[in-house]
């Protein structure tokens, strides 16, 4: 029995020498060691053998079962050596054949109309601003002329970040005009080398705890703008406005202010633009003609002393771009949820 265990390991060991691939390989460990196998019968027959032979048949038949594999996996590495030393010297490489077509990636549209409204506000003189997703409760609400209790802050729901409500997920894009006016417009006054208007933008993802719809996220972009100089109107306002609507969408769009309230500007407008879409109303302005699209105004005196700018000597405007739906409105995305879904299906249409 011995000797037939021995005398079966040549023809697999000659075998195994021959292998030219992985699926040879294969077989030979599935008609030697698999179930029904070579080895396996031989195994499953040491229960038929005289008792003194089993231990010594026993031991050399697991010796040779550990033998072949110890042999498939030492063939296993020779071949895998000879296909990478194959593939140095250039053997099997078929130039005819076609390429692999790497998957394109592209930008996302909101950051395609971020970049080119940051490109349309630096030639008019603006710089571009950032500022931190957590912001202090301080920057978000308070210097804003938003004091703790102000029922302003109902309209946005706040993602608070400490117990103490000191931190917050900003927001708004708002704070980046106390930045603004803290970091770059104190700072150049008392150096006396402010040199006005200052201009300023600060595209940002911001946060409020909403229930989503498809024109409500929890998670969108605003691009606040900020202009701080002498004598600042609304005149200055609308202008800067119109100019923003042309860069988007190309031609001259028509404007029109609401009063709206917002603690931080004075007076406060809501500017509508007629609806890029239609002349008698359509889905995308709910039969109006005209488009909810930026809130804006004069900054509020109580702001620029928070941030300490002389209100008497100083003046400005403000504005908050809703930046997603923007977006919306210039590829007719009709669900602002979309945007930041990572569908790729959605993706790659752009
Ligand atoms: C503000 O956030 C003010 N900070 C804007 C501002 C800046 C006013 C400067 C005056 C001066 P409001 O909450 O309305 O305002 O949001 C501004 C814009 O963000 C809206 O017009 C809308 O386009 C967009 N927006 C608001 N909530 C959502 C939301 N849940 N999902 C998507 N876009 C939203």
């Amino acid at each position: 029995m011995t000797e037939t265990l021995e005398s079966l390991f040549e023809p697999i060991r000659l075998r195994i020498a021959a292998a030219e691939s992985d699926d040879d390989l294969r077989r030979i460990e599935r008609e030697t060691l698999d179930k029904g196998g070579a080895v396996a019968a031989l195994l499953a027959g040491i229960p038929t053998l005289p008792p003194t032979e089993r231990p010594l048949t026993g031991k050399r038949a697991n010796e040779l079962k550990g033998a072949i594999q110890a042999g498939l996996a030492e063939a296993k590495e020779r071949l895998a050596l000879r296909a990478v030393e194959r593939e140095r010297l250039g053997e099997g490489f078929d130039a005819t054949l076609p390429g692999a077509r790497p998957t394109r990636g592209g930008l996302h549209p909101l950051v395609a109309v971020t970049r080119e409204l940051e490109d349309l506000f630096t030639s008019m003189g603006y710089v571009v601003l950032d500022g931190p997703e957590i912001e202090s409760d301080e920057n978000n609400f308070q210097l804003l002329n938003i004091p703790p209790d102000h029922p302003a802050r109902d309209a946005q729901d706040t993602f608070r970040c400490d117990a103490d409500g000191k931190f917050v997920l900003r927001t708004h894009t708002s704070p980046g005009q106390v930045r603004a006016l803290k970091e770059r417009v104190v700072p150049a006054i008392r150096a006396g080398t402010f040199a006005p208007p200052f201009r300023a933008i600060v595209p940002g993802k911001v946060f409020r705890q909403e229930t989503t719809d498809a024109s409500h996220e929890h998670t969108f972009h605003q691009m606040e703008g900020l202009v701080v100089g002498k004598d600042i109107s609304v005149g200055h306002l609308i202008g800067a406005m119109k100019t923003l609507l042309r860069g988007v969408f190309g031609r001259e769009i028509e404007v029109r202010l609401r009063p709206g309230y917002f603690p931080f500007v004075e007076p406060g407008f809501e500017l509508d633009a007629r609806c890029p879409f239609c002349k008698e109303g359509c889905s995308v302005c709910k039969r109006s003609t005209w488009i909810e699209l930026l809130p804006c105004g004069l900054v509020h005196p109580n702001v620029l002393r928070n941030c300490g700018v002389d209100p008497e000597v100083w003046s400005g405007f403000a504005f908050g771009l809703g930046l997603s739906r923007l977006v919306m409105l210039r590829y007719g995305i009709d669900d602002v949820r979309l945007l930041l879904s990572g569908d790729l299906r959605f993706l790659e249409q752009f």
